[in-house]
């Protein structure tokens, strides 16, 4: 049996949206930062004798994780079956990217088993495109430090890439935890309907390329100010885009809004970007900022989060049993 632990990944230029659910193709490449082991999913792999089994958080898994496993015996050519169990440790379903952990872990637990078992060695993108079957943005959880989802147009051109090492970012994420309730409108359904009926996000597709160019030289050259204020506007647009949706998404709270407010407020005191906010498909707030500000960062939450967790850049995930 094989134990891997791997962590979530916070957009800054954000995935919304696919041009081939099959393959699951999104439409554009997005920029994350993985977050470091306190937010964390552990995933077992072993090989079953007769069927696959495979249970989430305690319940049997759904269609899209019994999909991985057909992934993994067409792509990698072999006819085991796997038994998975694969647990969360932080809130699922908050804008936390609980899927992307542990779809991360548990491609890359099949990834050590099939090496050590059946001397099939899979590199990192193959590993990638297993965790992209499972959900896009677990794709981009099975690297550390910051990382580039390339889109590509075929199965084997949509995987993740490092940008930088995570020894090399000086930032941090700190994450207000705003709500403990589960959205009732998941990622893959919202994103679906986004691209069926904005208009805005046609505007969103012009404008996307240029900012994954920003921020990738940004974060190459150790930019943050560039990074904060590209991240902020992506999640504004992105979250504006979910609002233009018919019917409209929102995602948001009103202490998230409120954190974007403070942010704002402490960035125009300082005469200089401080910390940038973004947020998933959920009203969890991420404030990203240089480590020297994090209890700066952390201060803007007083009142409002019920949990902060102040995650450092994470390494990816590692094999641990
Ligand atoms: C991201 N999110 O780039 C964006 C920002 C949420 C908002 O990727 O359908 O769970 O499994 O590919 O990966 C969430 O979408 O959706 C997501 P599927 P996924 O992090």
């Amino acid at each position: 049996m094989v134990k891997a632990i791997a962590t979530p990944n916070i957009a800054l230029v954000k995935y919304w949206g696919k041009k081939d659910g099959q393959n699951m193709l999104p439409m554009n490449n997005s920029i994350s930062l993985t977050l470091d082991e306190q937010l964390k999913c552990i995933a077992d792999a072993e090989f079953a004798d007769e069927q696959d089994e495979f249970v989430v958080n305690g319940k049997p898994a759904n269609a899209d994780a019994y999909r991985v496993l057909e992934y993994v015996r067409k792509t990698f050519d072999t006819k085991k079956y796997f038994k998975i169990i694969s647990d969360t440790y932080f809130p699922v379903a908050g804008g936390l990217a609980s899927s992307a952990a542990g779809f991360a872990a548990i491609a890359f637990s099949i990834a050590k088993l099939l090496g050590e078992e059946e001397g099939i060695e899979l590199t990192i993108t193959e590993i990638s495109m297993i965790a992209r079957m499972g959900s896009g943005s677990a794709c981009r959880s099975v690297l550390g430090g910051a990382v580039e989802w390339l889109a590509g147009n075929s199965d084997e051109t949509s995987y993740a890439v490092q940008l930088v090492p995570f020894e090399e970012i000086g930032l941090v994420d700190v994450i207000g935890i705003l709500s403990h309730e589960e959205k009732k409108i998941s990622s893959r359904a919202g994103m679906q309907q986004t691209v069926k009926t904005s208009k805005l996000y046609l505007e969103r597709m012009k404008t996307v390329g240029k900012r994954l160019d920003i921020v990738r030289k940004a974060l190459k050259e150790g930019d943050y100010e560039t990074v904060l204020i590209e991240a902020m506007k992506d999640s504004d647009n992105m979250h504006a885009c979910m609002m233009d949706t018919k019917p409209p998404l929102s995602y948001l709270n009103e202490k998230s809004l409120e954190t974007i407010k403070r942010v704002n407020m402490l960035n125009e005191r300082e005469g200089r970007i401080v910390c940038g906010y973004t947020f998933d498909a959920g009203p969890n707030a991420h404030i990203i900022t240089e480590s020297k500000n994090a209890a700066e960062a952390e201060k803007l939450f007083a009142g409002i989060a019920d949990e902060i967790i102040v995650s450092e850049i994470g390494k990816g995930p590692r094999k641990i049993l």
